[in-house]
C-alpha cells in the first residue's frame, strides 16, 4: 500500500519536470516562510517590530506557484501577505527584517514604505502600494509592456479574495483578457478581508467564475496542495509565454493568523475554525509527500527547522544592527530632485 502511493507521488512529481532536490528546495523555503512569521510576531510582541503581516496559512499556495517562473526574465507583482513568494524569488530572510525594522537597506523602500510592501528591481519584483488591488492594472500594464517588446517574459499577479471586489482588479483583468496579456492572476482565497466573509465580497461561489466575463480561464486548486499549485501554474505560466493569454487561478487557502499583528480575529471568526483549517496545513501536507516518497523523515524535517530557525536568528540579529536611513534622506524619491525637473531650484 505504502509503496503504491510512493510510486503515484514519485511520477507526479517527476512528470512535472521537479526533482526530489527541486521539492526539498521547495519544502526549506517554505519553513523559512513560516520561521520568518514566528519570529516577526514575537518582535512585535516585544516591541521592536511596530507592524507585521503574517503569512503562514499561504506558504504552500505561494511557493508553489511562484516555483513556475524564470527569474531573472520574468515579474513578480506580489501583494502584502506574500513573503513566501518574495523568498521564491530570491528574497532572503536578512530582506525581510531589514523591510520589518524600516532599515537603510531594506531592499523594498529603503525603510520608507510599511513592512510587507515587497519590491527589488535586482530580482524583478514589482513595488506596490497600500490600497488594494492597485497592483491589478500596473501588473496589467507590465504584461502589455513585454507584449509590446516582442519580449517573451510572463507577469505573475498575486492578491487575496478581497481584492477582486475593487474596480483596479475588473479593470486589470478586463484589459488582459482584450489584449491577450501574458499575465497569471493568482487570488490567494482564504475567505476573507480582514473581518469580512467572502459570501458579503460576491454573489458567486468561486472567485475563478469570474474570469469568463473578461474570456481567459479560471481554474480553482487546492492551495494547501504544493505540487497542485505548482501544476496549475506551470501550465498557465507556459500559456502565457506562448501567446494564450491570462488565466485566472483560485487557491483555496486559509490565514493562520489575525489580518495583521494590529487585528483581533477573535470578533469574526471561532476558534474551532482556525484550528480546523491549521489541521490542513501546507507544511505538514508537503512534509508528509517527502516522507512517502523517501527525501525527508523526522529527523530530518527536525533538523531542517533547527538549522533554519538558526539562520533566521541571526539574520534578525543583523538587520536589527544595521543602519538606519540617514534623517537628511527623508525626503528621496517623495519629491522630484532639482536634477530631475530640468535644473530647476
Ligand atoms: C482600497 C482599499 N480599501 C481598504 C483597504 C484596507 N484593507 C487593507 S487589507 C484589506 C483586506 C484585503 O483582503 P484580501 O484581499 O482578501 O487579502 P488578505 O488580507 O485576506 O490576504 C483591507 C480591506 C485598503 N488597503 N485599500
Amino acid at each position: 500500500m505504502a509503496t503504491r502511493v510512493r510510486e503515484q507521488t514519485g511520477s507526479r512529481h517527476e512528470s512535472l519536470g521537479l526533482s526530489g532536490d527541486d521539492l526539498l528546495a521547495m519544502y526549506r523555503t517554505m519553513v523559512m516562510a513560516r520561521l520568518c512569521d514566528e519570529a516577526q510576531f514575537r518582535l512585535n510582541r516585544q516591541g521592536k517590530a511596530p507592524f507585521v503581516v503574517p503569512v503562514s496559512g499561504h506558504e504552500g499556495c505561494q511557493v508553489g506557484t511562484a516555483w513556475a517562473y524564470q527569474k531573472g526574465k520574468d515579474l513578480f507583482v506580489p501583494y502584502y501577505r506574500d513573503m513566501a513568494v518574495c523568498l521564491t524569488a530570491g528574497l532572503t530572510a536578512r530582506d525581510v527584517f531589514l523591510g520589518v525594522f524600516g532599515k537603510r537597506d531594506d531592499p523594498s523602500s529603503g525603510g520608507r514604505q510599511m513592512p510587507a510592501h515587497w519590491s527589488s528591481r535586482a530580482l524583478g519584483i514589482m513595488t506596490g502600494s497600500s490600497p488594494i488591488a492597485t497592483q491589478v492594472p500596473h501588473a496589467a500594464g507590465a504584461a502589455y509592456a513585454f507584449q509590446y517588446r516582442g519580449e517573451d517574459g510572463v507577469v505573475g499577479c498575486w492578491f487575496g479574495d478581497g481584492a477582486t471586489s475593487e474596480g483596479d482588479w475588473h479593470e486589470g483583468l478586463n484589459f488582459a483578457g482584450i489584449h491577450k496579456l501574458p499575465v497569471v492572476w493568482y487570488c490567494e482565497n482564504n475567505k476573507y478581508a480582514i473581518s469580512v466573509p467572502l459570501s458579503k465580497q460576491m454573489a458567486v461561489k468561486n472567485v475563478a467564475e469570474r474570469a469568463s466575463a473578461y474570456g481567459f480561464e479560471g481554474v480553482i486548486v487546492e492551495g494547501n496542495d504544493v505540487l497542485a499549485c505548482y501544476e496549475a501554474s506551470r501550465r498557465a505560466v507556459d500559456k502565457a509565454r506562448n501567446g494564450g493569454g491570462p488565466t485566472l487561478v483560485e487557491l483555496k487557502t486559509y490565514r493562520f493568523h489575525p489580518h495583521t499583528s494590529d487585528d483581533d480575529d477573535r470578533t469574526y471568526r471561532s476558534r474551532e475554525e482556525v484550528e480546523e483549517a491549521k489541521r490542513n496545513d501546507s507544511l505538514i501536507l508537503f512534509a508528509d509527500e517527502l516522507k512517502r516518497l523517501g527525501l525527508l523523515d523526522d529527523e530530518r524535517i527536525e533538523r531542517i527547522r533547527t538549522e533554519l530557525k538558526a539562520e533566521v536568528d541571526a539574520e534578525v540579529e543583523a538587520a536589527w544592527n544595521a543602519p538606519d536611513p540617514p534623517p537628511e534622506s527623508g525626503l528621496l524619491h517623495v519629491f522630484a530632485e532639482p536634477a530631475e525637473r530640468g535644473g530647476e531650484q
